[in-house]
């Protein structure tokens, strides 16, 4: 008997803004996953948990990476979780993961540990995009975050460390890309269903690209970013996913005026090279639905794509003397940039304001989720995944897995809002809490500060006071009128859920 359950396709790109796409708003040119968007639908109320880690230990397991990850690195050891892997394996799927893992490689945490049947990837968060390891005869060295900080690779169980490529034309989004299509390929006469994880690391810093795909975007950008902000919101408006009563925030307190700026030629060519990297996130993108498409299976195939978190606000380079983009360059793309990728919303990665947790969210199963191009409001989160996948899979959540028990899902299954049945009723609030930068969102409302101006990676805070903001999230998603001392109660009974979940993921 054929197998009729959905394969599902978890694509996720890294330090991505919430309008750098077409579909949600972006002048960069992703007509893959526009066409994903117009076959399915866009949630544009979805988040994540504002970094990496966090973000990647709650959408494998739906639970509070507070809950899930151990230690600062939210590593995941199998005690009280399970993931969306493991779960799906023991369902009868076939396991892949090809990118980034990011959740630990310690023997019993590596992707192979936790229910992955194949991988390839980085396993930490961020590597040289041409050639992670030792330098090669003929090419200038890689430049790294430090002085030889070469990156754990891994493949199917190995740890491949130093990972110096033997291609000297290798480029980590295509490598990702390759594997993933290698996967599908190998399973085409394979009746089982499977579920492959495919976790870009584009367009996380170092900003590094194809000389052609730079080529493409070079003085797209003497604009400047005031402009392209402007032109983001009229799109996001036009599209129906700004709503009319939202005001689009101020440019941040760390952005100078564009017109005031010297140098604009090196400022274009930055975003040139960001912009150059999610372009070709989106030509990969491209070759795994073709091979969806080439196998047969692109009716019934689940396909996912979300950011793990908001545009990076970070300040760093490491060789000013090298423009961006080579495999000799280490450099950010700056908070100005940063910024502008984030419209209409404030702040950066690792905050908790909308810059730093919104996520365009794109959803598409043709034989799944009827009445295609739709845009859904409903409020979602990275807890969501799992009940959502093991939802559209009809598998059940374990009380126990592997001889150890796990906590209850945090999430709730999106489907119905996805199919656009019913409008998800969500009873629980959603929390966030990262290094000082915490949140609190529950119906309209939602609370947030962003503690302390020390606290923060590479990004000087002037401005931080330490004290809850509060915002009506329906007519005010960018948070540019603070209701806090309006509602003081509001705000009292939000912490207090704050202070409450806090102590039930045992931090308190
Ligand atoms: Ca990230």
């Amino acid at each position: 008997m054929t197998d009729s359950r959905p394969n599902i396709v978890l694509i996720v790109a890294d330090d991505m803004g919430f309008s750098d796409i077409g579909c949600f708003g972006g002048e960069i040119e992703t007509p893959n996953l526009d066409g994903l968007a117009y076959r399915g639908v866009r949630l544009t109320s979805f988040t994540n948990n504002a970094v990496c880690m966090s973000t990647r230990a709650s959408l494998l397991t739906g639970l509070w990476a507070q809950q899930a990850g151990s230690g600062p690195g939210f590593n995941l050891r199998p005690d009280n979780n399970v993931t969306i892997a493991e779960v799906l394996k023991g369902a009868g799927y076939q396991t892949f993961l090809s990118g980034k893992w990011h959740n630990g490689n310690a023997p019993d945490e590596a992707p192979w540990a936790r229910g992955f049947e194949r991988y390839y990837g980085l396993l930490s968060g961020s590597s040289n995009y041409f050639n992670p390891g030792l330098p090669r005869p003929g090419e200038p060295p890689p430049a790294h975050k430090r002085d030889g900080d070469m990156r754990p690779w891994g493949r199917d169980g190995e740890i491949l460390h130093p990972f110096t490529p033997e291609d000297p034309d290798f480029y980590a989004t295509d490598a990702f890309t390759d594997a993933a299509v290698g996967y599908l390929d190998a399973c085409r006469n394979d009746d089982r269903p499977f579920f492959l994880y495919l976790a870009y690391t584009a367009p996380h810093f170092p900003i590094q690209a194809r000389p052609e795909d730079i080529a493409k975007y070079r003085g797209r950008y003497m604009a400047g970013w005031d402009e392209m902000r402007r032109r983001r919101f009229e799109r996001l408006r036009d599209m129906g996913i700004a709503d009319d009563a939202w005001r689009l925030s101020d440019r941040d307190g760390l952005v100078p005026e564009w017109d005031a700026c010297a140098a604009k030629d090196e400022l274009d060519l930055r975003m040139a090279v960001y912009a150059a990297m999610v372009d070709r996130m989106d030509q990969g993108i491209g070759r795994v639905l073709a091979k969806l498409r080439e196998t047969g299976r692109e009716d019934n195939t689940l396909v996912m794509f979300l950011s793990d978190n908001g545009g990076c606000g970070e300040r760093i380079n490491r060789t000013p003397h090298v423009a961006p983009g080579p495999v000799d360059s280490y450099c950010t793309v700056g908070a100005s940039w940063a910024n502008a990728s984030n419209t209409p919303f404030r702040r950066y990665k690792v905050f908790t304001h909308e810059g730093g947790i919104a996520t365009p969210l794109v959803a598409c199963w043709p034989a799944g989720i009827p009445r295609p191009g739709r845009i859904e409001r409903d409020t979602g989160h990275l807890i969501d995944l799992l009940p959502t996948i093991l939802d559209a899979a009809g598998a059940g959540y374990p009380a126990e897995f592997g001889g150890r028990s796990v906590l209850p899902c945090e999430g709730q299954s999106l489907l119905s809002a996805l199919r656009g049945d019913t409008r998800a009723e969500r009873e629980k609030a959603l929390f966030w809490d990262f290094r000082g930068c915490r949140a609190v969102r529950k119906g309209r409302w939602k609370i947030v500060t962003e503690g302390h101006p020390r606290l923060h990676i590479n990004i000087p805070l002037p401005f931080a006071t330490g004290a809850w903001e509060l915002y009506d999230l329906e007519t005010d998603r960018c948070e540019t009128n603070d209701l806090s001392d309006r509602h003081p109660d509001i705000v009292r009974d939000l912490e207090a859920l704050w202070l409450d979940w806090n102590t039930r993921c045992g931090r308190a």
